[in-house]
């Protein structure tokens, strides 16, 4: 059983975020170092550590990240000029916060995906 972080206690709302969306299966919040001058996080309300831990039975929760993500980015006003979701697994990945969390960063041209 993987260790809750910090974002099981934002999604508990027990420590302050700016939470820009929520329902039964997912919670949406800015990030608190932004990268650009759109930068959420979206992340499922059970505990999946990783991409490596996803399962069948998450789905419906890692699909709605995605649907979620489109909706946000329409609220922002950077979906016709688009923007770039991204999921982090592990070291090489770059991943920090051990609750698997999708990205979505826009509102500038982002340039090449790799660095
Ligand atoms: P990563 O994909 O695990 O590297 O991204 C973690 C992100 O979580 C990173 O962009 C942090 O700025 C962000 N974050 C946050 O928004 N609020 C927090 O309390 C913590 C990290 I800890």
């Amino acid at each position: 059983m993987a260790e809750e972080t910090i974002f099981s206690k934002i999604i508990r709302r027990e420590i302050p975020a700016d939470i820009v969306y929520q329902d039964e299966l997912v919670t949406a919040f800015r990030d608190i170092a932004p990268q650009a001058p759109t930068h959420l996080l979206i992340i499922p309300n059970v505990l999946i550590a990783t991409a490596n831990d996803a399962s069948e039975a998450h789905e419906q929760a890692l699909g709605r990240m995605i649907t979620v993500a489109g909706k946000i980015a329409k609220e922002e006003g950077i979906a016709e000029d688009g923007y770039r979701l991204i999921i982090n697994c592990n070291r090489h990945g770059g991943q920090e916060v051990y609750h698997i969390h999708m990205h979505l960063v826009g509102g500038r041209p982002l340039g090449p995906m790799l660095s």
